[in-house]
């Protein structure tokens, strides 16, 4: 036993399939047990998982909700999570019960920023639109008038949540020569601001009403539950569009896709969703909508850096250290 209460080889359940490199080191690690099948696991099985582990290595898929964490005997110790977003665990429930819990925060910084700017072009270009169509054999040929959609430079962003991503979002929407604006509970230090040539709102409804284009970027939290519902959604210009790589549960989606087919809204480009992995119909109905399945960190490279800051803050925490992406306690 270490002075964190936990063996030298601790029982680690992991509860989705990760990259094989880091499945491999975890079994050379740890008394570990994976999910080679992937299949998703339901409340019961999570329940018997957090009362045999020590650790639990849980991704954004599973709910461990108070009633789970609860059911934890005195052996789970750490919730070493596969992802830098934390909103699927009941913080509260694990600070209560004195169980750690860390994140995987910064590898997967750039992709999702990249897979943002994929989405932030492609909605005002219509390529989902012209794909579509030049695959199902309807295109004619060129016309000067055929998808003609909206340019990006000179446009306005307005980024909401100017932490990692928001700001990676930003240094690419500068070399597309896009003005930065941005809300987020702190401004930032004037060099970081002036780096960006980024214009701060404190409030932000003032912010939406001015922008061309919005991204969210900001962690889902009870402050920012809803954040984006249909009041704030109204403030839009009609010419603007919306982009999500953040969370679903941030914006009201059934009054974005209301007021999108009502042309309130131009379009909105979704990487996240309310019930994933379930779309609202309504979305699926709207052209001027591109929807992709929570892919934003879906590269190998990043994939792979998550699964070693996962290996990293449970080794720490074993030895006895600060893990190095503690998200509990604070
Ligand atoms: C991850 C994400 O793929 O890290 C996050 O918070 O949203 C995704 O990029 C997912 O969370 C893995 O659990």
């Amino acid at each position: 036993m270490s002075q964190t209460g936990i063996k030298h080889r601790p029982k680690v359940i992991v509860t989705r399939k990760l990259p094989d490199l880091i499945e491999t080191r975890m079994a050379e690690l740890f008394d570990v047990s994976l999910n080679l099948a992937d299949a998703p696991m339901d409340a019961a099985a999570l329940t018997a998982a957090v009362a045999e582990a020590d650790v639990l290595v849980p991704t954004v898929t599973d709910d461990i909700s108070a009633e789970i964490i609860n059911a934890a005997g005195d052996k789970l110790k750490l919730i070493a999570n596969f992802g830098a977003g934390v909103d699927h665990i009941d913080l509260k429930a694990a600070a209560e019960k004195g169980i750690n819990v860390t994140n995987t925060p910064g590898v997967l910084t750039e992709d999702t920023a990249d897979l943002t700017m994929a989405l932030l072009l492609s909605v005002p270009r219509r390529l989902f639109e012209g794909e579509k169509i030049l695959r199902a054999g309807e295109w004619t040929g060129w016309t000067p008038t055929f998808l003609m959609g909206r340019r990006i430079q000179g446009k306005r962003l307005g980024i909401i949540g100017m932490g990692r991503i928001g700001r990676a979002v930003a240094r690419r929407a500068r070399a597309f020569n896009m003005a930065v604006h941005y809300h987020n509970r702190t401004q930032l230090p004037p060099e970081v601001e002036g780096d960006l040539e980024a214009t701060y709102w404190e409030d932000l409804d003032q912010m939406l009403g001015r922008m061309d284009v919005v991204s969210v970027n900001c962690p889902l939290t009870a402050d920012t539950h809803r954040l984006l519902n249909r009041d704030r959604l109204k403030k839009l210009q009609p010419h603007a569009v919306i982009i999500n790589t953040a969370r679903g549960e941030i914006i009201d989606e059934e009054a974005l896709a209301d007021l999108i087919e009502v042309g309130r809204i131009a379009g909105a480009g979704l990487d996240v969703f309310e019930q994933e992995p379930q779309i609202n119909p309504k979305l699926l109905e709207l052209d001027n909508v591109v929807l992709l399945p929570h892919m934003g960190s879906a590269t190998v490279e990043a994939r792979t850096a998550m699964g070693e800051k996962v290996l990293i803050n449970i080794q720490a925490f074993v030895d006895g250290h600060r893990s190095p992406d503690r998200v509990l306690p604070i």
